[in-house]
């Protein structure tokens, strides 16, 4: 039984516990939140014995020793709460995106590789249960040989109820979705060779951008447009889904709204049902993400017991942040960006 701290109680951390809780072989010992009330609220809600506002006092009470913690906080403090579990040889979670700039994520990858930690990212998005499917259409070869798609991540949806801290950052889209949306494509279609990309903030009582759009050439040549918006009100309002459409040599897949894949060959279209799996704790708002939480989670805590197999390990996450800051340098200087 690996025993974990949850570090951070806020918005993600309701669906990031219970998600912990379907799976077998891990328990959730310890919670931290700078504000005590907050902390203690979420442990008597999920039943968790020890409560800290401290973190030092969190890593330093050896009365429960542990074997990874969970860092649920906003990105400006995963560098921090990275160093202090590394510094105590304790694996590390980390939520996406990775860092506040690329070279803080570059710093984490490097202080957990030095320490000899083990530093995964949680990205969920790419264990979506449709994107899953989608995945293993493109490698069955079904539609031929990919050579261009779209991934689209356009919406209203008032994320800043939930979350009001994304109306603070200075770079908003491309860290909260672009992070998602760009992973995704590497899950899909393996590593980028060049992008452009452009920004657009279109809400005006935010900080960042809330439109950009990335167009990038794929190693294996396939073009791939990735667009995300949150200003974008539209007939059938899709959040949080991915929508996607690829074009092969012989076939066309579309992921369309209602987790249905559409597969286009000379004989005709059939279509796939990809629904995810239900979760009571799940909210109906975010229910495709919550979902993805727990496969998340599986894949890591396979990887932590030493059965291996983890997708989305610090280093490898490192090289989805490289094209979210590759698409902001691109944006600024309105110039292709070789990898
Ligand atoms: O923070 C974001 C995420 O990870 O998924 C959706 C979200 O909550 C708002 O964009």
């Amino acid at each position: 039984m690996l025993k974990f701290a949850v570090i951070g109680t806020g918005f993600w951390a309701n669906y990031q516990i219970p998600a912990w809780q379907e799976l077998p072989g891990v328990e959730l010992i310890a919670v931290y939140n700078r504000t005590f009330a907050r902390a203690n609220e979420i442990a008597q809600r999920f039943r968790v014995p020890n409560v800290y506002d401290n973190v030092d006092q969190l890593f330093d009470n050896h009365a429960h020793e542990l074997d990874f913690v969970d860092i649920i906080t906003d990105v400006d403090t995963h560098p921090v709460f990275t160093a202090k579990a590394a510094e105590r040889s304790i694996d590390i979670i980390c939520q996406k995106p990775m860092g506040p700039s690329l070279e803080a994520a570059r710093q984490m990858v490097e202080t957990c590789q030095q320490a000899g930690v083990r530093l995964y990212i949680h990205e969920n998005f790419r264990w979506q249960t449709p994107l899953r499917r989608l995945k293993a259409i493109l490698d069955s070869g079904e539609i031929g040989q990919p050579f261009k798609a779209r991934v689209s991540f356009c919406s209203a949806f008032p994320v800043f109820d939930n979350q009001p801290f994304l109306a603070e950052l200075d770079q908003f889209i491309l860290t909260d979705i672009g992070s998602h949306i760009l992973d995704v494509c590497r899950f899909l279609f393996g590593e980028v060779e060049w992008l452009s990309c452009q920004t657009i903030r279109v809400n005006p009582i935010i900080r960042g951008e809330d439109v950009a759009n990335v167009l990038m050439k794929m190693r294996s040549g396939l073009s791939c447009f990735a667009e995300m918006s949150y200003a974008s009100l539209l007939e059938k309002e899709s959040f949080p889904q991915t929508l996607v459409r690829v074009e092969g040599s012989t076939g066309s897949v579309v992921l369309t709204h209602d987790f249905k894949l559409r597969i286009t060959r000379k004989a005709g279209t059939h279509e796939v049902d990809a629904t995810p799996p239900y979760y009571s704790w799940a909210d109906p708002d975010y229910s495709i993400v919550h979902a993805s939480i727990v496969a998340c989670n599986q894949n890591i805590l396979a990887d932590l017991e030493g059965k291996g197999g983890a997708e989305t390990t610090g280093a490898n996450n490192f090289e989805t942040i490289r094209l979210v800051y590759a698409a902001y340098d691109s944006a600024q200087r309105n110039e292709t960006v070789y990898l």
